[in-house]
C-alpha cells in the first residue's frame, strides 16, 4: 500500500497525462438485441460466456425461458489411462410463461469489465431485467432478476443434470448429486472415474410465494428473484490420491448457504471489485469507431467490420475479451482447456482437452503481457499435479542410449486432467512448457518463482534432453524422431523441436545464473545449446521445417500452405529469430509466412498474427486480425477478397468466440496476445515500444501492458507516431533498462518502485 502510495505521488503529473485516455476508452460491452437460439449452434455462436475460473455458464438469454447452461473445469470422464473429455454439468432453467411473445426493446450485454451479463426487455408494460454473474470470491454462479413493477414474476426453476445423477428439491433449493463412476461417453466404455459431483440452486424470492413442484421451484406473484447456482466435484489435482479428494456435497452446500445468506447487492459487489481489480490493469485504444457503426449490435458490426473494417473500438474490445475470457476460465482450478470451462456436449471436439503442441500454451499468451500473470498459476499447478503421472509414462517409454529409463517427463499431443495422454508424443511439449514458468519469472521478477517453482521444472525437463538428445556425426546434437507438429514426418532434428530445446537450455542457463547456482550444470547445458541444430535457411530463401530440404512435391516448397508453421517458433514466443539481432533468419521466417499464406483455423491465425508483429510488419499482422476477427464464410468478406481462404476455416462467430470451427478459445487468447506484441515487445533485452504499429490504428494509447525485467509500460501515440510512454519498475530491482523506439535506443536507470516518463523528443 506504502509503495502504491509513493508510486503514485511519483507518477503525479503523468497520471494526468493519462487520464483523459479511460474517458475516451471505447465501450467495453457486448450488445445484441436478440436472444441467442437455444439450440447447440446458438450455443457456439450466440449464447455468452461467464466464469469464475472454476465454473461457468453459457446464457441464452430468451425471455420466456433463460437458460444458464453451466460448467465445473473439473467435470471430466476418463483416468489416469483413458482420455474422456471434459464434461457439461447441467442446465438452470427459469421458465416465464408468456414472456416468449410480445416483447420489444430487447437488450442483451456482456459488460466485459464488470463480468456481468443482462438481458433487459418491455413486456405488456412491464421493464423485466436480469443479470448473471460467476463469483470468484463467493464460488457461485448468480442470477438476479428484477422488474419496475411489483408482483411481476410467475413462472418455474429448474435444474438438469447431464450425466443422471438424482435430482431433489427441499427448502427452496434444487439439488443434483451423482457419480460419474460407470458413466459411459456415447460409443464408449466406462472408465474407471470414479469422480462425485454436486450442483444446487437456491432460490430466493422477493415478495410472492414459492412452491415446491415435483423437481421443479414455482413462484407466483413475485417482486424480483435471486437463484444461487453452486456446482462442484471431488477432483483434486494431487496424483498422491489419484486425483480423488472430498465429496463436493458439504463444499457446495456451504458455498451456497453462505451467498444464499448475504444481500445480493452485496455479493455483486463484491464480484464486481473482484473482476476489475484485473481487468482495468489494462486500457487501450486503438482509435474512434463513427457513431453509426457504434451504434450497431455485436453482430452487426462484426458483419460490417468484416467486409469494410473501420471499427477500431471492436479491435479494442476483441484485444480486452481475451482478457476477460481468460479471467473467467483460468483461476483458482484447473488451466483452461480449449473451450476455455465452456462446454455443452458429453463428446466435445478434441474432448476440449489440453493439447500440448500449440493450444494449451496460446491459452496462457496472453497472461503476463497483458497484466493477469496470476492467472497463469492454474497452468504452472497443473503442470506439477501432473507430473509424477507424466513421469512414469516417460519413464515406461523412453530410453537412453545406454538402455537406461531418460530422467524428466514428457508430453504427447493430447492430456487430461488425470495424466493420461493420447496421440503421438510431442516430446518438446515439456520443453515449450518450460517457457512459461521462465516467463513468469521474467515478467514478474519473483525470485521465489524462480528458485523454487520456475528452476526446479526447468531443470528436470533440460534433464530430459540431456539424457535423450543424440549426435550427429558432425558433432551437431539432434531430438531424435520428432514430428513438426501435424506435418510431414518423423525423423531426427526437426526445425521445431531444435529451436525449442534451444529456447530451454537457453533459458535454464540463464536462470542458473540469476540464481547462482549449479554451475557445472549451466556451463554443460551452454554448451549443448551451442552444439544443437541451428536454423537454417533453405534454397528458395525460407526456414528449413527439418533437418534438411525435403525433395517433395508439397513440403518444404512454397506451395506448402499447412496452418501449422511451427518451426517459426525461434521467432514467436521463442527468441533465437529476431529482426535485430539475426536479420538473415528473420528475412527466411518472412519468405516462410509468405509462402504459408494467412489462411489457417483461428490459432493459426492469431500466431501468425504474432510471427508478423515480431518481424516488425505491422500493417500484415493488422491483415491478420481482419482475417481472425471476420465472420466465418461471409459471403461478402469473400466478394471483398479478403481472407476467401480463411472464412472457410478460422474466424469470429457473433459472440466474437473464436472458430476453430467448431468452437476453440486459443484463437480469442491468441489474437489478444498478439495485438499486445504489436504495441510493446521486450524479448530481446529492451523494451521494444510499437514495433509494429498499423497504419490503421494512427492514434491511440494503451496503458498497464507489463514487460519482462517487471515493468509496467502506458503508450501514447498519434499520427502513427509515439507521443509519450511511462515506465514503472514494479517488480523486480529496477536499474538501467534499454528502450526502442524505431531506429533509436535509449538507455535510462529507474529505481525499483520508481516510474519515468518520456516524450517523443527522447526518441528523436
Ligand atoms: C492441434 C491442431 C488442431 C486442433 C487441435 C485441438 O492438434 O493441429 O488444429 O487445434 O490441436
Amino acid at each position: 500500500m506504502i509503495r502504491c502510495m509513493s508510486l503514485r505521488l511519483a507518477f503525479g503529473a503523468f497520471a494526468f497525462a493519462f487520464a483523459s485516455m479511460s474517458a475516451a476508452a471505447p465501450g467495453m460491452v457486448l450488445r445484441y438485441d436478440r436472444p441467442a437460439q437455444d439450440n447447440d449452434q446458438g450455443w457456439e455462436k450466440e449464447a455468452l460466456p461467464i466464469g469464475n475460473g472454476r465454473i461457468g455458464a453459457m446464457v441464452f438469454g430468451q425471455p420466456g425461458r433463460e437458460h444458464l447452461q453451466f460448467n465445473d473445469i473439473t467435470l471430466w470422464t476418463g483416468d489416469d489411462k483413458t482420455m474422456g473429455a471434459f464434461q457439461p454439468f447441467g442446465d438452470l432453467f427459469v421458465e416465464l410463461p408468456g414472456h416468449q411473445e410480445g416483447v420489444t426493446d430487447y437488450r442483451r450485454t456482456l459488460d466485459l469489465e464488470r463480468g456481468v451479463h443482462t438481458v433487459s426487455y418491455t413486456h405488456r408494460g412491464v421493464r423485466y431485467t436480469r443479470e448473471a454473474w460467476a463469483s470468484y470470491p463467493s464460488q457461485v454462479i448468480v442470477l438476479r432478476l428484477t422488474a419496475d413493477r411489483p408482483g411481476q414474476y410467475t413462472g418455474a426453476v429448474s435444474l438438469t443434470d447431464r450425466h443422471g445423477a438424482r435430482l431433489s428439491v427441499s427448502n427452496k433449493r434444487l439439488h443434483a448429486s451423482g457419480t460419474l463412476k460407470g458413466f459411459a461417453l456415447p460409443g464408449q466404455a466406462a472408465s474407471g472415474n470414479v469422480m462425485s459431483y454436486a450442483s444446487q440452486v437456491q432460490v430466493v424470492n422477493e415478495g410472492g410465494k414459492l412452491m415446491e413442484d415435483g423437481k421443479r421451484i414455482t413462484f407466483a406473484g413475485a417482486d424480483g428473484l435471486t437463484l444461487i447456482l453452486g456446482a462442484g466435484t471431488s477432483y483434486v489435482l494431487d496424483a498422491a490420491r489419484r486425483f480423488e479428494g472430498e465429496h463436493p456435497l458439504a463444499r457446495v452446500t456451504g458455498q451456497v448457504d453462505k451467498a444464499a445468506a448475504r444481500p445480493v447487492q452485496l455479493l455483486r459487489a463484491e464480484h464486481e471489485d473482484d473482476f476489475q481489480r484485473l481487468f482495468k490493469r489494462v486500457a487501450i485504444d486503438l482509435g474512434e469507431t463513427p457513431a453509426a457503426r457504434r451504434q450497431l449490435a455485436t453482430d452487426a458490426r462484426l458483419l460490417a467490420y468484416t467486409t469494410e473494417g473501420g471499427d477500431p473500438e471492436l479491435e479494442a474490445q476483441y484485444f480486452q475479451y481475451g482478457r476477460y475470457l481468460l479471467a473467467s476460465s483460468s483461476r483458482g482450478s484447473l488451466p483452461a482447456n480449449l473451450q476455455g470451462l465452456w462446454n455443452n456436449n458429453l463428446t466435445p471436439p478434441w474432448n476440449s482437452d489440453y493439447h500440448t503442441n500449440i493450444n494449451l500454451q496460446m491459452n496462457y499468451w496472453p497472461a503476463e503481457v497483458t497484466n493477469l500473470g496470476e492467472l497463469a498459476e492454474p497452468f504452472f499447478d497443473f503442470v506439477n499435479g501432473m507430473a509424477p503421472v507424466w513421469r512414469q509414462a516417460t519413464a515406461d517409454e523412453f530410453r537412453r542410449a545406454d538402455g537406461k529409463p531418460v530422467r524428466g517427463w514428457t508430453l504427447r499431443t493430447e492430456s487430461n486432467p488425470f495424466g493420461a495422454m493420447g496421440y503421438l508424443w510431442n516430446k518438446t511439449g515439456n520443453a515449450w512448457y518450460a517457457q512459461h514458468f521462465w516467463e513468469h519469472y521474467a515478467f514478474t521478477r519473483d525470485a521465489r518463482f524462480l528458485r523454487e517453482v520456475a528452476y526446479p521444472m526447468m531443470k528436470e525437463a533440460s534433464a530430459f534432453w540431456q539424457d535423450y538428445l543424440k549426435e550427429l556425426p558432425d558433432g551437431r546434437l539432434v531430438a531424435p524422431q520428432g514430428w513438426s507438429p501435424e506435418h510431414g514426418p518423423v525423423e531426427d532434428g526437426v526445425a521445431y523441436d531444435q529451436q525449442i530445446v534451444w529456447d530451454l537450455f537457453n533459458n535454464t542457463v540463464e536462470a542458473a545464473g540469476i540464481l547462482q547456482v549449479d554451475p557445472e550444470l549451466r556451463t554443460l547445458l551452454a554448451g549443448m545449446r551451442d552444439r544443437l541444430a541451428g536454423p537454417r535457411i533453405g534454397s528458395w530463401g525460407q526456414l528449413l521445417e527439418w533437418l534438411d530440404e525435403k525433395q517433395d512435391p508439397v513440403l518444404d516448397t512454397p506451395k506448402d500452405t499447412h496452418r501449422h508453421v511451427s518451426h517459426l517458433f525461434a521467432l514467436f514466443p521463442g527468441r533465437q529469430i529476431d529482426p535485430v539481432r539475426t536479420p538473415e533468419l528473420a528475412r527466411a521466417a518472412r519468405r516462410t509466412l509468405e509462402a504459408r499464406g494467412d489462411a489457417g483455423t483461428g490459432w493459426s491465425m492469431a500466431w501468425k498474427m504474432a510471427f508478423w508483429a515480431r518481424l516488425h510488419d505491422g500493417d500484415r499482422a493488422y491483415r491478420m486480425l481482419r482475417g481472425l476477427l471476420a465472420a466465418p464464410g461471409a459471403r461478402a468478406a469473400e466478394q471483398a477478397g479478403i481472407f476467401s481462404e480463411h472464412n472457410n476455416a478460422g474466424g469470429t462467430y457473433p459472440n466474437l468466440l473464436d472458430a476453430h470451427p467448431p468452437f476453440q478459445i486459443d484463437g480469442n487468447f491468441g489474437a489478444t496476445a498478439a495485438i499486445a506484441e504489436m504495441l510493446l515487445q521486450s524479448q530481446g533485452g529492451e523494451l521494444h515500444l510499437l514495433p509494429a504499429l498499423p497504419s490503421h490504428w494512427p492514434t491511440g494509447s494503451v496503458k498497464g501492458l507489463r514487460a519482462r525485467g517487471g515493468y509496467e509500460i502506458d503508450l501514447r501515440w498519434a499520427g502513427g507516431r509515439l507521443q509519450a510512454a511511462t515506465i514503472r519498475a514494479v517488480a523486480g530491482d529496477g536499474g538501467p533498462v534499454k528502450i526502442r523506439y524505431g531506429a533509436k535506443l535509449i538507455e535510462i536507470a529507474l529505481a525499483k518502485g520508481q516510474g519515468r516518463a518520456l516524450d517523443a523528443a527522447q526518441f528523436r
